[in-house]
């Protein structure tokens, strides 16, 4: 758990991973219990001298930092929110209703600030840049509320909520079901308060499918199914929300035609386990903004006969290098990997960004990076 309201000014702090809370022997019920409410409380107490938030989502929004974002927007009801994004919200995300209440217009005037979706820094960077954003940063009072397995490296004081879940979403009710801000008996609201928390409901589904790639990532559990039964008796149509959502990401037939520009060029090594892509920065400039290259090809990789690991490198006229990871069960490893270029994320999808090297110069990190890791794992699993 991180540390009280009141000591925001002694640099980042500490909180109790909920892994190693399970290892103490108590009634798991207790426990649950317990765990909740002082975890879960440590938000509403954040929230209750602030009447004026912003939201923060870091430069790579997604479905799940979106969802988080829009969520919390209608949950916070009695609050005056913004909703700050550095980068736009690209257009594959528009099925988002209330996408165009995110900007990238800082907000200076809020009480407090909440960080979703991200305690890695250098997904920040864009903010940090910023001398005046930056300043504002450190002088206010930040909760963040994050899922990622990744240690929490940010260097500027806050409070947060890390929890290894599917999602961001996933925290976000559970917050919201402990701190009564979704209610008990949904039946029971008014009419502008029922739409009010379908909507809410209707953005954590959104994020929760976004991030566990439509309920079927390995970090998905029967309490994920219960999460999502519970949504749906809240009132949220998933028939209506998935048609939504593919009216949404329809291709035009120019970027179909990319995609096989893309397919052409994969790269296979390691015997086809490894598939890497190249995006470079005329692709970006022409096609990112309509269509994220990334989900063209890596979403196509996993059908790949072979392919475990597939990597999206896109470099950047500034020596800028991204890669984005996806592994299969077989290579649990993606956070491993993205670590070694200092970045992070989950064992089967992960992201790191690099400067100064040159794409087949990127390749050949990967290929190191995946030697020392399974290297790393043999000599493990011989020590057992
Ligand atoms: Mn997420």
């Amino acid at each position: 758990m991180k540390t009280s309201s009141t000591n925001v000014a002694t640099g980042p702090t500490k909180y109790v991973p909920l892994k190693g809370i399970q290892k103490i022997r108590m009634g798991k019920e207790v426990y649950r219990i317990c765990y909740n409410y002082l975890m879960y409380n440590s938000f509403s107490d954040f929230l209750k001298d602030k009447q004026h938030l912003s939201i923060i989502q870091a430069e790579n929004p997604d479905g799940d930092s979106l969802g988080s974002a829009l969520a919390l927007d209608y949950l916070l009801k009695d609050k005056e929110i913004t909703l700050y994004c550095p980068v736009d919200i690209p257009k594959y995300l528009r099925y988002f209703d209330d996408w165009s209440r995110v900007t990238n217009e800082f907000d200076f005037n809020a009480d407090g600030y909440i960080i979703v979706d991200t305690a890695a820094e250098i997904l920040l960077s864009k903010l940090l840049d910023d001398a005046n954003i930056k300043n504002r940063l450190l002088r206010s009072p930040i909760f963040v509320l994050d899922h990622h397995e990744t240690e929490d490296d940010l260097s500027f004081s806050h409070q947060g909520l890390i929890q290894t879940l599917p999602a961001c979403c996933d925290l976000i009710y559970k917050i919201a079901i402990e701190q009564k801000l979704l209610s008990d008996n949904p039946d029971s609201l008014d009419e502008e308060d029922h739409a009010r928390e379908q909507k809410a409901c209707e953005y954590i589904y959104y994020g929760i499918m976004s991030d566990t790639l439509g309920m079927v990532s390995p970090t998905v559990s029967a309490d994920t199914y219960e999460l999502m039964a519970d949504l749906l008796r809240r009132g949220v149509k998933v028939a209506e929300l998935d048609e939504h959502r593919r009216d949404f990401m329809k291709k035009s037939p120019r970027i179909l035609d990319y995609k096989a520009d893309l397919i052409k060029r994969v790269q296979y090594y390691l015997d086809g386990k490894l598939a890497t892509v190249h995006i470079t920065w005329d692709d970006i400039s022409e096609y990112s903004d309509e269509y994220n290259p990334n989900i063209l090809i890596l979403e196509e990789l996993r059908m790949v006969e072979g392919v475990e690991i597939a990597v999206a490198i896109k470099t950047y006229p500034d020596g800028k290098v991204t890669g984005k990871i996806r592994s299969s069960s077989k290579c649990p490893y993606s956070d491993k990997i993205a670590e070694y270029f200092g970045g992070g994320g989950h064992p089967f999808a992960a992201g790191f960004r690099t400067y100064d090297l040159s794409y087949d110069e990127t390749v050949h990190e990967l290929i190191s990076a995946i030697y020392a890791i399974e290297k790393d794992q043999v000599a493990k699993s011989e020590e057992k």
